[in-house]
């Protein structure tokens, strides 16, 4: 409540209620700064549909182990990660969750109306994504990897509206990194699903990424493709390892760190 307002308001001098404001104004100053601070960070959506890793990519972007209760669960809230770097050159990443959920719909707002982001981070596992419920990193059983192919690109039409709205609606670009997840399951064939996610590829998903940019105009949008994986990403020196580092290092360019 303002401190001049309310029943004793008429009564105050202007000398009180000075001192009544001064006093409000204190109370309220860490947590105005604690907010400039947070706002320094550029700030992430990671999406991607149920399975593909976004939750245990989030972790490794900001160092933390995963609890093997989380990525059984599977997410329905969104989850919050920071990670701090010197000279604040750190991230705020806002992970959606991937299941069809309400929560999933007021996550979309947030991120891309309410309190745009950034930058998008799409996680895609070429096929492999994991059904809930399943222990183990594999593709479920019964659901063939043309399949999950499909539903990804239904899941990629949900939050590319998304994205289209937000970059409408904004002057500055927007930037997208794709991230081809789950590579040490296909080691033999990065390339190749690099290829398949990549704007101008004539694949499904690429002409999906070109009819985006084409709707939003190409300057608006800026896109990259990474392949990542995150199966031993902590050990360091794993190919793993080295590609976070890159994804971290694109992430930081793209949002002007370096
Ligand atoms: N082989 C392999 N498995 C992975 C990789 N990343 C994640 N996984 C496994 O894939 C499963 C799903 O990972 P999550 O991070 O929970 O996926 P999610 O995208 O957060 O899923 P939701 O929370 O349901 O949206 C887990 O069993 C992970 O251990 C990876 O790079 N390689
Ligand atoms: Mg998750």
């Amino acid at each position: 409540m303002p401190a001049n307002s309310g029943q004793g308001a008429s009564h105050s001098s202007p000398v009180r209620s000075s001192i009544n404001s001064a006093v409000t104004a204190i109370a309220t100053t860490p947590e105005k700064i604690a907010g400039m601070f947070r706002r320094r960070y550029p700030t992430v959506a990671i999406t991607g549909m149920s399975g593909v890793g976004k939750t245990q990519l989030a972790d490794r972007l900001t160092k933390r182990a995963t609890p093997d209760v989380a990525l059984e669960i599977g997410s329905t809230v969104m989850e919050r990660r920071t990670r701090r770097s010197a000279r604040l050159q750190g991230f705020r990443f806002l992970v959606v969750p991937g299941e069809n959920a309400a929560t999933r719909l007021t996550a979309l707002d947030e991120v891309f109306h309410d309190a745009p982001v950034d930058g998008v981070v799409h996680v895609v596992a070429n096929g492999y994504a994991t059904a809930r419920g399943v222990s183990g990193s594999h593709k479920v059983p019964n659901v063939s990897r043309e399949e999950q192919l499909g539903a990804e690109l239904e899941d990629w039409t949900i939050t590319a509206h998304r994205i289209a709205a937000m970059a409408v609606r904004r002057d500055a670009p927007i930037w997208l990194v794709i991230a081809v997840n789950k590579t040490d399951l296909f080691a033999d064939e990065i390339d190749k699903a690099v290829e398949y996610y990549s704007p101008g590829s004539g694949s499904p998903f690429g002409n999906r990424i070109d009819e985006l940019r084409g709707l939003v105009g190409g300057a608006k949008l800026w896109v990259d493709v990474l392949p990542v994986s995150t199966q031993d990403a902590s050990v360091s020196g794993s190919p793993s390892s080295a590609m976070i580092d890159t994804l971290v290092e694109r992430l930081g360019h793209l949002s002007g760190h370096s």
